[in-house]
């Protein structure tokens, strides 16, 4: 009996231009990459990490800035049954160690400045391999140039895994997610048919690509349906308006909407040949969404996903997009609102999202009692999202369960921050909360109960940044005498966020 390939490259190959020489992306720069020079460069990437001896199923732990090369070693991974764990390269080394040795790569890609604390991390977590990989080369590719270009693409299973990302929890050390070949071939024709991409879209690709945004919605889309792309090496909005009217599709945050609605020149004429701008990852305000449309006449299509499950909801291509919800689920997709009970609300009613299909990964790297956990008994997923569900099926996300803040885009975990912060001298306790945010929807804030006097704002976050990556470091330190506490000693986090939602608008007066 005929079975369709498991790999994904598989299906990604299958779906390139017939014409090779057809640019697959282009630079801010104008350097152009044809969707040949992808098979080429990616089967001489996985043709040289084999004969290093790394094997289907070894991960490999990669933190680079983004390159077209870095595609090529993801496209690399995935032909070779490898699998990809990308790292955000702000992680500091002590963050870095941690991953590290809980996904205990075959090999670790870095770029050259990174090269000796690499090398140390890596000698300790006893991991033979480290190579470079920049923009303009490095070790990986003077090795690999000379490579036969075979067009070998591995046999997998369904199941086997394509990827590990890795997300924090509420309490304990980040968890790696286990994201298989079929998760992601399932997610990508999905979203491909139901934001109708063709080879004749262009996305204006400027997401980073260490998450599941930029790299599996993002990269995707572009590559299932023969696409082409322009690629900037980060979001910088006056450069994304100057690509835009070349473009098709433009994906983002919403910080990505507020900062080009703060460009002057962002108009209709400008938008000219989009036909679809898609925000996700963080809520995007109903204000932001009107206003865009106002300005552009497009209104912005809001999914919702996670790393765990892809993208789970959307609203639609064709259809009522409505501002403040996420659209009903995806096709092949099921949601639920359930109670604390487990008990499916009515319409309506608020209460916690739980997402089954065949997007929902395979379970927490090496943790199956936190996958059991976080699973119930039929199958479904709980997001720890809190939402509600409307007449018409369409999900608003209304709050999370979990403490987790999100900046920019990014997810921070208060405890992993209060850890740091309760380290420091001079500091008894502390509090990390969310604060609205008009750049970032919500600002990292610290709230610290001194031990002495010589804890100020600014020794504390040069402190806290040493060890935490930026984005994690709270953008606001402030001191009090005693944090505000319920009956059970357990500190009233809601209280902290009201007293202090106003913090930023307040000090910009
Ligand atoms: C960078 N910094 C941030 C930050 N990003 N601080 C808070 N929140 C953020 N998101 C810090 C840096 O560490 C640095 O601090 C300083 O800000 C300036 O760095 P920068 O690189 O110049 O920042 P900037 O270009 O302004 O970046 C902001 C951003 C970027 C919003 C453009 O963070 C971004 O592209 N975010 C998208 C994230 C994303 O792809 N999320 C998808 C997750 S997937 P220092 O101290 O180093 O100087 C997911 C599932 C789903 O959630 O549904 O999609
Ligand atoms: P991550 O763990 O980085 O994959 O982040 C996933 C989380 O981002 C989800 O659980 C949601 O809390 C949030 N999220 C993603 N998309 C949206 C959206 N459109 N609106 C609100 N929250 C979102």
């Amino acid at each position: 009996m005929h079975r369709e390939p498991a790999n994904l490259y598989a299906h990604l190959s299958a779906a390139f231009p017939a014409d090779p020489g057809l640019p697959a992306l282009e630079t801010g720069a104008g350097e152009s990459w044809r969707y040949a020079d992808l098979d080429t460069e990616s089967a001489r990437l996985a043709a040289f990490l084999r004969r290093l001896g790394i094997r289907p199923g070894d991960r490999v732990s990669v933190q680079v800035e983004k390159s077209p090369r870095a595609l090529c070693l993801y496209l690399a991974c995935l032909r070779a049954g490898f699998v990809y764990h990308p790292l955000n390269p702000g992680y500091t080394a002590e963050e870095l160690g941690y991953f590290l040795g809980d996904a205990e790569p075959a090999i670790v890609v870095c770029d050259e400045a990174r090269r000796s604390t690499i090398e140390k991390l890596a000698a300790t977590a006893g991991i033979r391999h480290v190579h470079t990989l920049g923009r303009d080369g490095g070790s990986l590719v003077d090795a690999s140039c000379d490579e036969a270009a075979d067009g070998r693409v591995e046999s997998v299973e369904p199941r086997d895994l394509a990827a590990l990302l890795y997300s924090s929890g509420t309490t304990g050390k980040p968890k790696g997610i286990m994201l298989s070949h079929a998760n992601l071939l399932a997610n990508t024709r999905t979203l491909v048919s139901a934001w109708g991409f063709t080879e004749r879209d262009r996305l204006l690709h400027a997401l980073p690509i260490f998450h599941v945004h930029g790299l599996f919605v993002g990269i995707g889309c572009a590559l299932l349906s023969g696409a082409s792309m322009r690629w900037l090496a980060k979001f910088d909005a006056a450069e994304v308006l100057r690509f835009l009217p070349e473009c098709t599709v433009l994906m983002g945050v919403p910080t990505y909407y507020t900062r080009l609605l703060a460009q002057p020149g962002l108009d209709a004429g400008a938008c000219r040949n989009v036909r679809l701008f898609v925000s996700g990852s963080a809520p995007l305000l109903p204000e932001t969404f009107a206003e865009f449309e106002a300005r552009t006449g497009h209104r912005i299509l809001e999914r919702y996903g996670m790393t765990e499950t892809n993208m789970n909801t959307s609203n639609p291509l064709d259809g009522e997009r409505k501002a403040g919800t996420v659209g009903p689920p995806l096709p092949g997709v099921e949601v639920r609102v359930v109670d604390d009970a487990g008990n499916t609300v009515p319409a309506g009613d608020i209460g916690r999202l739980q997402v089954r299909g065949p997007n929902v990964f395979e379970g927490y790297w090496r943790r199956p009692e936190k996958t059991a956990e976080d699973f119930t008994a039929d199958g479904f997923f709980d997001t720890g999202d809190q939402a509600s569900i409307d007449e018409d099926g369409y999900v608003a996300i209304v709050g999370r369960s979990r403490d987790m803040v999100i900046s920019g885009g990014l997810n921070v975990y208060p405890k992993e921050v209060e850890r740091v912060i309760d380290e420091l001298p001079g500091v008894r306790e502390s509090a990390v909360i969310g604060v609205p945010h008009d750049d970032l929807g919500e600002a990292v804030v610290a709230i610290v109960v001194a031990a002495d006097g010589s804890a100020d704002e600014a020794r504390i976050i040069a402190a806290a940044r040493e060890r935490l990556a930026g984005y994690k470091t709270p953008k606001k330190v402030v001191i009090v005498d005693e944090l505000p506490r319920n009956t059970m000693a357990k500190v009233q986090k809601n209280r902290l966020r009201e007293t202090y939602r106003e913090l930023f608008r307040r000090s910009r007066q």
